[in-house]
């Protein structure tokens, strides 16, 4: 028996499934997860030193590579300083106003802990602005796991099959509409009927929790209008996104203004951070400042403020994201040309240094429903084949990929002979 797999046995007697967030005990694609030791760069080993090159990148935060030196060195140069105050700094003014000069939607910005934390305060205050209850969102869409938000919820829970959890309440799910995930008329259709009791559309602009999904052309704009014509405000989570397909996340990549937009991942560097903003007469509705409440104890503390800081000045070098992009490229038209070659059926997607794999015949995939058509069988093959051969991929059909700038093409190379082996092996 292998090392994690005896720390799997151990952590499932006190930890629910081993593990503290449910995609990582790999239940969609079977087999023992990884125990991680340590991380750098490109690369993650385990705790018996198996190396892996890292395309999870701890579900995005990871995009300057694993423990990246400024990062580290930011944090070292607060931590003997005090670990959390919970009294304001001067860190977290420069954290939002680099946010903000980043993400110009964004003209006020509250800190929080995680994308969970981000949504589920967005939500409140749409709800509170517009003092409508019915909130939208799309199919296999996750925005973490607040009560509202998981309904027909993808990422974990779409993995699962069961993307409506126990514990929430139906009049809780009766305010949650969905729609399918691209699907502009049934968005129309809705508005139609309910437009003037909904408070929200919440979106992933790139649907990152399906797989890797693109807007289809309009799409977002639509949204945008239909938000305009009912007095809608329209969220953006860009969690997955903010700070990865573009300096400027989805909203710069498809200039498109939402009301709000939610953050995460990157914005701490692996530390755990979320936050919230957009329009200062919204904002400005969050408690102290207004009558719409939302707390942290550790919000802004001096650790996740100062690796944040240090992940801005990171992502704003020059050419940061063209030279991602041309290696994700690298990457993608690789793993694709080899899967061709032997035949295998899969669909290819990316947005910058995002991207998906679907094995499917489908020549489009733009919905959950899409997704869902995947031969997850034969994912699931693929990724053990290709962890078999040191490359350690997101564990499940309903993820996306990362790449970081401590993947150099070497090592791209290196991923792609890999899964020319694997390849196959899937015939
Ligand atoms: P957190 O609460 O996990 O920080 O963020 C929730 C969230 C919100 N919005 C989007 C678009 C997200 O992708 C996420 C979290 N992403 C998942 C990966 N699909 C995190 C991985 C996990 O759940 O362990």
């Amino acid at each position: 028996m292998s090392l994690s797999q005896k720390l799997f046995d151990k952590a499932k007697e006190i930890i629910p499934g081993g593990v503290n967030s449910p995609v990582r005990a790999f239940k969609s694609v079977g087999g023992t997860p990884p125990f991680i030791r340590e991380a750098e760069g490109a690369t993650i080993t385990d705790v018996e030193g198996n190396s892996y090159t890292d395309y999870v990148g701890s579900w995005g935060p990871m995009i300057a590579g694993h423990s990246h030196p400024h990062v580290v060195k930011a944090i070292k140069s607060v931590v003997e300083k005090g670990t959390s105050f919970g009294a304001p700094t001067h860190a977290e003014i420069y954290l939002a106003q680099k946010i903000s000069e980043i993400v110009p939607s964004m003209e006020m910005v509250r800190l929080v802990n995680s994308g969970t934390e981000a949504t589920m305060s967005a939500l409140r205050l749409a709800r509170a602005a517009t003092k409508r209850d019915i909130i939208l969102k799309f199919e296999g869409c996750y925005h973490g796991h607040a009560d509202s938000l998981l309904v027909k919820a993808g990422s974990g829970a779409a993995t699962f099959g069961v993307p409506d959890s126990p514990g929430i309440t139906a009049k809780t799910a009766e305010d949650t509409l969905n729609c399918p995930y691209n699907d502009l008329e049934a968005v129309e259709n809705l508005f139609s009927q309910k437009g003037s009791e909904i408070a929200a559309i919440i979106v992933e602009p790139i649907a990152g929790n399906i797989g890797c999904v693109l807007p289809k052309d309009g799409f977002l704009e639509g949204l945008r209008k239909i938000c305009d014509n009912y007095g809608s405000i329209l969220i953006f989570d860009e969690v997955m996104t903010g700070f990865r397909v573009a300096r400027g996340g989805a909203q710069s990549y498809y200039n498109i203004k939402p009301d709000l937009t939610t953050l995460g991942k990157i914005i701490g560097g692996g530390l755990p951070v979320g936050a919230y903003g957009g329009r200062r007469d919204l904002m400005e509705q969050i408690s102290p400042s207004g009558p719409v409440y939302q707390a942290g104890t550790l919000s802004g503390n001096p650790l996740a403020t100062a690796a944040g800081l240090a992940m801005m000045k990171i992502i704003s070098a020059p050419n940061f994201y063209e030279d991602l992009d041309k290696k994700t490229q690298r990457l993608t038209v690789g793993i694709s040309a080899v899967l061709s070659r032997v035949g295998i059926p899969h669909l290819g997607t990316r947005v910058g240094s995002m991207f998906g794999l679907f094995f499917t015949d489908l020549s489009v995939v733009e919905n959950f429903d899409h997704a869902s058509k995947s031969n997850i069988n034969q994912f699931n093959r693929w990724f053990h084949g290709m962890l078999n051969e040191g490359v350690y991929l997101a564990p499940s059909q309903y993820e996306s990929g990362f790449l970081s700038s401590a993947h150099n093409e070497e090592i791209i190379d290196e991923t792609i002979a890999a899964a020319s082996k694997v390849a196959n092996t899937l015939k």
